[in-house]
């Protein structure tokens, strides 16, 4: 008898369509709605919008896997478009060794050498921007600046960087269906991929940077040989896109209420959270899945052992549930415990590195600039995964 499995309320929608990628929101709140747990009956999947169960499934590895992929894709029954990930596409006991080895060198002490020259970088960046005036946020600041300082912390070659944003944009696309954002993909995939998977390599590698300090771990006899290039391949998969979308996001986080940016400038001390706020404010990366390692009851529903299902982040970081106000971009509240960047053992290795780029531009910003304002209409970027502007037009008021 499968009587349980038939409470589950069923939705039609999809989320992976443009108009819902476009404009998530309304869909998000039926979805916390309809239930602790939906099933998204055009992909067979279950699906969970609310705080509580999303936070839950996060730090459930046992019960919701990440070996059979954290996409559409089952990995159990499907070829993976690329060799699965051994941070993000792994469980215990195989995902422990290369996080162990990961996690000190994003940790924040190790970032310490990097504030400097970061903080220099911004400044002459948000100068040049400022002269100018009306400036792209997006590709003129939130791409720009990771472009200039991450791929030099990881120590990669100057010739090809181009291939980083096309790459990480399909990568995330591929995590949804293969719809028309993944068609586009495809052309320019292979040149994107072999250019990645050829930067990974030790010989390539600077000798100072994050990719010299994962090979060295190899030497070490922490990880193996063969894991080395794979984990270089996850900060150059995960490490850009996603600081990019998020920089854009805080923009925006100002752009809809000037008096936040007024707050920021009496008080930069807040630049920390209010990177943190814009991310629970948007949630530059949308959802993830996970797979059911048995049946999971849930409520008075289960979870059949076996089916995908869809954490929507964004919407547990705006369920009123959890959040005061939760559509308000605001400095003032405490937005630790948002789930933009997951939690529990798969939560961002990366986000200290994502915390201190954006700390280096707010404070640059907020000491050259008085005000943001809109200059223009803001274009999205349609992205299976990744909430994401293609355009902000700004102008930045000198102070
Ligand atoms: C969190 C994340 C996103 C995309 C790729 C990876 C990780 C990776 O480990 O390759």
């Amino acid at each position: 008898m499968t009587t349980t499995t038939a409470a589950v309320p069923g939705s039609p929608a999809d989320p992976f369509g443009d108009e819902i990628l476009a404009d998530p929101h309304p869909f998000h709140q039926r979805l916390r709605d309809a239930g602790s747990v939906v099933r998204l009956d055009r992909y067979d999947v279950y699906a969970m919008g609310r705080y509580e169960e999303v936070h839950g499934a996060l730090v459930d590895w046992q019960r919701f896997e990440s070996g059979a992929g954290v996409g559409l894709s089952n990995f159990r029954v499907e070829e993976p478009w690329r060799p699965p990930s051994l941070l993000l596409e792994t469980d215990p006991p195989r995902h422990d060794a290369p996080r162990h080895v990961l996690t000190p060198i994003l940790a924040p002490r190790a970032l310490r050498s990097l504030r400097e020259r970061w903080s220099r970088v911004a400044e002459e960046l948000v100068d040049d921007l400022v002269e100018r005036g009306t400036v792209d946020a997006v590709t003129d600041l939130a791409e720009a600046f990771p472009l200039r300082v991450f791929p030099d912390a990881v120590g990669i070659s100057e010739e090809g960087r181009e291939h980083l944003l096309p790459y990480g944009d399909h990568l995330f696309n591929a995590f949804g269906p293969d719809n028309h954002l993944v068609e586009a993909g495809k052309p320019g995939l292979p040149d994107a991929a072999g250019w990645v998977n050829g930067q990974c390599a030790r010989d390539v590698l600077s000798p100072d940077g994050f990719g010299a300090r994962i090979w060295a771990a190899a030497d070490r006899g922490d990880i193996t040989y063969d894991q080395a290039p794979l984990i270089v391949r996850s900060l150059l998969s995960a490490g850009v896109d996603t600081t990019v979308h998020a920089l854009a996001a805080v923009i925006e986080g100002f752009l809809s209420d000037p008096a936040q940016w007024d707050l920021l400038r009496r008080e930069p001390g807040r630049a920390r959270v209010a990177f943190d706020e814009a991310i629970r404010w948007t949630s530059p990366v949308q959802t993830f899945f996970r797979t059911a390692t048995t049946d999971v009851p849930l409520g008075d529903v289960v979870i059949p052992a076996g089916q995908k299902i869809l954490m929507f982040l964004g919407a547990a970081n705006r369920d009123p549930r959890r959040w005061s106000e939760p559509d308000r971009f605001d400095l003032t509240r405490d937005p630790s415990g948002h789930v933009g960047f997951g939690m529990g053992l798969h939560q961002c290795v990366g986000q200290h590195v994502a915390r201190l780029e954006a700390e280096c531009v707010l404070h640059a910003l907020a000491a050259r600039v008085a005000a943001i304002e809109p200059a223009g209409e803001p274009a999205r970027h349609l992205n299976n995964t990744l909430r994401a502007w293609a355009s902000l037009p700004v102008r930045l008021v000198a102070a």
